[in-house]
Order: structure tokens, then C-alpha cells, then sequence
């Protein structure tokens, strides 16, 4: 077989297995394991913080490491601390906050980032934010992520996050 058929055929053939493993014949036996849940179910959902206006934007050209934003509100009566937001996407991902330090700006780690009762923390570009390490696939701008925001109490908070590019809404005016 030519190289190039072979190729086309191992694509095809690729393609075949993994249509069929993403939309399970409907006929098939009874015995059929269901495809597991993600673990949504055994979350201990956090009622007492809420995300919105989460995003994610596609990665530099040649890089593959991002940043999520969002605003966390903490709607309780006590301090609620973030410790970590994980994406599916993304290998490792950390909290950041910016710091000027000697007029520039720099990037530090954050282990926690409280939330003040019945207030509200943005994570947006230049203040706190997720950085997301060693993406293993490219993202696209519309595509929807889950992030999974974990609690100091074991918590937890799925929330979506829209694909942005910087270049989604440049207007130019001249
Ligand atoms: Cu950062």
C-alpha cells in the first residue's frame, strides 16, 4: 500500500473508532457498561461561593500556557478561601496574583485566595488569575471549559468558562 493511502487509511480508520466511542450504538447489549459520569456526583458542590463571567483565552501563538478569569463571589457570612481551579485541558494549572515590585510587574503564586464575606474577588488581567500549564490540546475561541473550583473545606464549584481570543473583538478606529 502507498504511504499516503496508508496514512488516509489509518485516519479513517482513527476516525471510525473514535466516532463510535464517542456516540455509543444505541442497540447495543444490555450489558453495556454506561460510559462513567464525570465525577460531578461526588462533589461536595460549595452553595456558599458562586462564579460568573468565567473565560479562558487561547494561548499565544507557540505557547501553550493560558489564564482563566472570573469573578468569585462569596455569598456566606464567613471567609471562603480558593485553593486551587483545575481544567481538563490543562496539565498543571496555579494561582496568581501581580505584584509591582521596583516598577515591575511580576507574577507570584498564590497557595489561597480569600474571598471576604458577602463580597466579591475578580480574577482579571493584571489582579489575581488562573494560570493553566501544558495545555495538551489547542482551544479554539467559542469552545466552552469546565473549571473546577476547590474550597479550603473540600468543596467544590464547576463553572463554565468561554474560549476567548484577544482577537475576537478588536475594533480598529482610525
Ligand atoms: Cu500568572
Amino acid at each position: 500500500m502507498p504511504k499516503i493511502m496508508q496514512c488516509v487509511f489509518i485516519v479513517l480508520l482513527f476516525s471510525v473508532m473514535s466516532a463510535h466511542a464517542d456516540q455509543p450504538d444505541s442497540a447495543a447489549p444490555a450489558d453495556t457498561v454506561p460510559k462513567a459520569e464525570p465525577a460531578k456526583e461526588s462533589i461536595k458542590v460549595a452553595t456558599q461561593a458562586s462564579v460568573s463571567g468565567a473565560y479562558i483565552n487561547v494561548p499565544v501563538p507557540g505557547t501553550r500556557h493560558t489564564a482563566a478569569y472570573f469573578t468569585l463571589r462569596n455569598l456566606s457570612d464567613k471567609p471562603v478561601s480558593l485553593v486551587s481551579v483545575a481544567v481538563d485541558v490543562a496539565q498543571r494549572t496555579e494561582l496568581h496574583s501581580h505584584t509591582t515590585k521596583d516598577g515591575m510587574m511580576q507574577m507570584r503564586r498564590e497557595e489561597t485566595v480569600l474571598i471576604p464575606p458577602r463580597s466579591s474577588v475578580a480574577f482579571e488581567s493584571g489582579s489575581y488569575h488562573v494560570m493553566l500549564f501544558d495545555l495538551q490540546r489547542s482551544i479554539q475561541s467559542g469552545e466552552e471549559l469546565q473549571l473546577l473550583l476547590t474550597f479550603a473545606d473540600g468543596k467544590q464549584l464547576v463553572a463554565t468558562a468561554q474560549v476567548k481570543s484577544i482577537f475576537d473583538k478588536t475594533h480598529h478606529h482610525h
